[in-house]
């Protein structure tokens, strides 16, 4: 199995602000984490990006060689109908995943344009989330 762990805007800054909500964890940290829990299981295939079009892309590519999806899309989560309709257009299965309970923060941040595509939403169990998404896809 390969599944594409995929993030969004900021999450490069993982580990370096913020740590009362995100954690103290880099993103290069829960990657390899990610890849260590999967071992033998699936192959994780890891991408970040800024720009809501190179995510576009690779779930556009994840089409061809990926089996599922775990993305934590960040702010594009809550804004984005273009990330959705990527999503839409891949068959695999797509778990959704953020780090901090969304639903205690600020209201824009209570809905999701990906929560209607997605098989299943973790949130506010921080990196552990990506972990039972692993669990869960490869069961
Ligand atoms: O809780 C999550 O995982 C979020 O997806 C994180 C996004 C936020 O916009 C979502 O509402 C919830 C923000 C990621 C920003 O990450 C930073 C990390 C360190 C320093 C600054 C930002």
């Amino acid at each position: 199995m390969r599944i594409l762990l995929l993030h969004g805007p900021n999450l490069d800054l993982l580990g370096k602000r913020q740590p009362e909500i995100y954690g103290h964890e880099t993103l290069q940290d829960i990657e390899n984490k990610v890849r260590g829990h999967a071992f033998g299981r699936a192959e994780i295939e890891c991408y970040q990006s800024n720009h809501e079009g190179e995510l576009i892309e690779a779930i556009h590519r994840a089409r061809q060689g990926c089996d599922a999806v775990i993305i934590n899309a960040g702010a594009y989560t809550h804004t984005s109908v273009a990330i959705l309709d990527a999503l839409n257009a891949f068959d695999g299965k797509v778990v959704e995943v953020h780090l901090s309970n969304v639903h205690r923060r600020e209201e824009f941040r209570h809905r999701s344009y990906i929560a209607g595509r997605a098989d299943g939403i973790i949130i506010g169990l921080g990196s552990y989330g990506y972990l039972a998404a692993v669990d869960f896809l490869t069961q």
